[in-house]
């Protein structure tokens, strides 16, 4: 992976990763299955990383791991390892998505979606949009799986074309329950459930989705764990408005929106309103990782 920098961010070298299919179903369909992986050294990375993440932190249940790219912010206090940040500036995802979205890249989120053997939650159908306070609303979403991730352990399905309204619709939260990986539910009468397409992936692969496509995903019955990595990103031509972003509690225990930290990881800031300092670490008066190197 090469060497993205914090707040010096990497420029576009306009390769081609997204065949004209493919951003062609990401527009019609609200999500996609590139034919692009993550390469192998880097996939062994990440299984590793995820693994340690995973055994370092028994007080998290029936929620994902968020925001693991800035130990330092932790609504849920966790033992982050490194290597998160490095991840979610990998130069192939940048390549993809700068296709769909312009060579001007922000990242705002990380989570592990980590559904464990046998028990594994289940992620009720929502539209990420819900909460998201990115205006104007173009926020990509990129899963990439871990672990194997099929109908048996509960993958990823989405409504194809559910993105094409821009609407978020009516929905409900709940506590983080027993049996509940995401914890956002859209009422019932929003979609029908027998236009879900499942996703399946293999280690490696990933999809990218829009922020307002629908999606869910079952139990994991099975007896092996289904892991995926979900980085989030907006172009800079839009603006995280920190000051009317929603705390965590009406949304859930595992997201505070309000001191969310951004990183420039490519091109400049378009819209000159974005605010890189809010949620980083102050170290001798200054940001700690400003120009610093991504490790
Ligand atoms: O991994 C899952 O099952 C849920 C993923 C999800 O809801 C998301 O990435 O927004």
């Amino acid at each position: 992976m090469g060497g993205a920098q914090i707040g010096l961010a990497t420029q576009s070298v306009g390769r081609q990763i997204l065949g004209q299919d493919e951003i062609e179903a990401f527009q019609r369909d609200g999500y996609v299955k590139p034919r692009y992986r993550l390469p192998a050294a880097d996939l062994k990375k990440l299984q590793e990383m995820s693994a340690r993440l995973v055994a370092d932190n028994p007080h998290v249940i029936n929620a994902p791991y968020t925001n693991m790219h800035v130990p330092t912010y932790a609504v849920q206090k966790l033992n982050c390892g490194t290597g998160w940040l490095q991840m979610a500036a990998h130069p192939g995802i940048l390549d993809l998505l700068e296709q769909l979205i312009g060579p001007d890249i922000i990242l705002w989120a990380t989570a592990l979606f980590h559904k464990e053997a046998r028990t594994g939650g289940r992620t009720h159908y929502h539209r990420d949009s819900i909460y998201y306070p990115i205006r104007p609303l173009v926020a990509p979403n990129v899963w990439i799986a871990v672990t194997e991730s099929n109908v048996g352990n509960g993958c990823v399905r989405f409504i194809p074309g559910s993105h094409l309204a821009r609407v978020s619709g009516p929905h409900s939260f709940s506590n983080g329950e027993e049996g509940e990986l995401v914890n956002n539910k859209i009422d019932d009468s929003e979609f029908n459930v027998e236009d879900a397409v499942a996703l399946e992936l293999e280690p490696g692969e990933m999809y990218v989705s829009d922020v307002f496509s629908l999606h869910g995903g079952g139990l994991n019955r099975s007896d092996s764990a289904r892991t995926g990595f979900s980085i989030r990103y907006f172009p800079s031509t839009s603006i995280y408005e920190h000051d009317v972003a929603p705390g965590h509690a009406a949304t859930s225990s595992y997201n505070d929106f309000k001191s969310r930290p951004l990183h420039l990881l490519r091109g400049i800031d378009r819209s000159g309103g974005n605010n890189f300092s809010i949620g980083h670490p102050v170290k001798d008066g200054g940001l700690a990782l400003v120009g610093g190197k991504v490790n």
